[in-house]
């Protein structure tokens, strides 16, 4: 049959239409191929692999110590494998927004599923639940004792709790009731993730150095995470030791085993006892102690209450591994994050690494405004006046006029007389003596309103408000330092041959 003239031109032309379609998909395809082949394979490695950037740590002074840049690409690589370990992170209402994000940016990033957040209230920040440690607190207690207070407060808050916590100062209600936080949280821990190995606690201004802890706990602490150990930065109060808290302290799977399951009732046990003790880390002590019988192991210098700018460098703390600091704001934390991140090295960090990249930097010959910590040893003009308005802990330690040598004596009257006791401490004949530099008590002073107070180790410091009246040059203060005695200390060290791993000791 022949085909109307209509329909054989549409077949031609549907016929053409598949030959040029043809040509234009063999014309393509190579284009395709590399399209689908390049721009895609780019497109990936760009989602995966973040920017490079000028590393903002660098200074003059550390160029030997750390990178140049920032390779943000795969921030985790030198995150050290933690498994068999959780972290326990504390925080409250009243901070959690302030202090958790940069946890969660940096060394938490690291760490995905060991760890939990604690805190006062239930709340949620992105994808992190944020636990209420109080909510297992018998409904009675809460309502009987006046410190959990602020714990209904923040329940009944109609706006954002910043907002709640600015229109009145509730510093000192969150610090009552962060006692009773504790044993519940420890309880929980082990409710919610049993059979770890180790659990480290720690607060939202602890900074943890995962790589140093995770290499002492498993091949230096010659620990075994079966027996019964409670490790930490060790504090008393009347007499009784216990871990700090803030440092951040750690409780092996196995006494943390026995001791929530043992107990079925550890939170309401020592819900009471907070009433009359100032602090939970103290309750914590109370409560090993009772109940298993064991007490804190010191793992002080290595676990620190301190942070980078505060640290006393010098004796007991130079080539001690570091594993925690503490009073770490949130530009602190991510700072260090960076510093670890871009060492040139990988060896253990040291706390004299530590001063080498981050403090030597910034160090010079003195700063106004500003306090050092220089408290060791103190000289106050003996004028009952001055007596009076120094603070009692530099009267305590006022060296005795007899045992003064005349550099002494006069070091009250001003900076530049004060800095002249660390000047003058070794005679200039003994100026090349290894012993003596390295026996070298004055590296730093401080000196404010006729108080010089010197410091056996040396360290940065914050600075201080300037007196309001700019005459008042009596009361401003100013710290400086010896750098050619911190120079000849640390020359006389040498390199730290080993990291000096502490033995917890009992
Ligand atoms: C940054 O690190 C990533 C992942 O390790 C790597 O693929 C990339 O080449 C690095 N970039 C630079 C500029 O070094
Ligand atoms: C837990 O201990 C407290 C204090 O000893 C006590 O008042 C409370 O009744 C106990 N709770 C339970 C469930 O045993
Ligand atoms: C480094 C150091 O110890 N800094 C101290 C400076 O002084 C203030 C108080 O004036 C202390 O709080 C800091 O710890």
């Amino acid at each position: 049959m022949i085909a109307p003239p209509s329909s054989r031109r549409l077949r031609i032309f549907g016929v053409v239409t598949i030959i040029t379609l043809i040509a234009t998909f063999l014309h393509l395809r190579p284009q395709w191929q590399q399209f689908e082949y390049r721009d895609y394979y780019k497109g990936v490695t760009s989602y995966f692999s973040r920017p490079v950037y000028d590393n903002t740590i660098y200074n003059p002074g550390n160029e030997q110590l750390v990178q140049k840049q920032y390779n943000t690409s795969n921030t985790c690589a030198r995150f050290p494998d933690t498994d068999g370990v959780l972290l326990v992170m504390k925080t409250g209402a009243t901070e959690a927004f302030d202090r958790m994000p940069t946890q969660l940016l940096t060394t938490m990033s690291c760490l995905p599923d060991n760890f939990l957040i604690f805190s006062d209230m239930e709340q949620q920040m992105g994808p992190y639940h944020i636990y209420d440690a109080l909510s297992v607190i018998d409904e009675a207690d809460k309502v009987r004792i006046a410190d959990f207070d602020l714990y209904r407060t923040q329940q009944e808050c109609a706006v954002s709790q910043k907002l709640c916590i600015d229109a009145k100062d509730q510093r000192q209600s969150a610090w009552n009731l962060d006692k009773y936080k504790f044993l519940p949280m420890i309880e929980q821990t082990w409710r919610m993730r049993p059979g770890r190995d180790w659990y480290i606690f720690a607060e939202a201004d602890t900074y943890v150095f995962w790589a140093n802890m995770m290499h002492w706990l498993r091949k230096k602490s010659g620990l075994n995470p079966r027996d019964k150990i409670y490790l930490g930065s060790r504090s008393f109060i009347s007499n009784r030791p216990f871990a700090h808290g803030g440092s951040g302290y750690i409780l092996s799977g196995g006494v943390l085993k026995h001791l929530v399951e043992k107990n079925t009732n550890l939170t309401g046990q020592y819900t009471d006892q907070g009433t009359r003790e100032c602090c939970g880390d103290l309750l914590v002590a109370l409560a090993l102690d009772e109940h298993e019988g064991i007490k804190i192991r010191q793992t002080w210098p290595m676990i620190n209450g301190e942070k980078p700018t505060t640290l006393p460098y010098g004796r007991d703390h130079w080539c001690e591994p570091i594993l925690t600091m503490h009073h770490m704001n949130a530009e602190e934390i991510s700072m260090v994050w960076q510093f670890e991140q871009t060492r040139k090295t990988d060896r253990i960090l040291m706390i004299r690494d530590l001063y080498d990249s981050l403090i030597a930097p910034k160090m010079q010959e003195f700063r106004e405004n500003w306090d050092n910590g220089s408290d060791d040893v103190c000289y106050i003009n003996r004028d009952p006046g001055a007596q009076e308005r120094a603070d009692g802990h530099a009267k305590d330690r006022q060296k005795k006029e007899d045992e003064m040598n005349d550099v002494e004596k006069e070091a009250w009257k001003s900076p530049e007389n004060c800095a002249k006791v660390c000047e003058t401490e070794i005679p200039d004949e003994d100026s090349g003596n290894k012993e003596k530099q390295l026996d070298r008590n004055c590296f730093q002073y401080r000196w404010h309103d006729e108080v010089c107070c010197t410091s056996k180790s040396f360290k940065l410091g914050e600075p201080k408000p300037k007196p309001k009246d700019d005459e008042d040059q009596k009361v401003r203060w100013t710290s400086g330092w010896y750098l050619k005695g911190i120079h000849d200390w640390i020359e006389a060290m040498g390199e730290c041959k080993e990291p000096a791993w502490k033995i917890p000791e009992l």
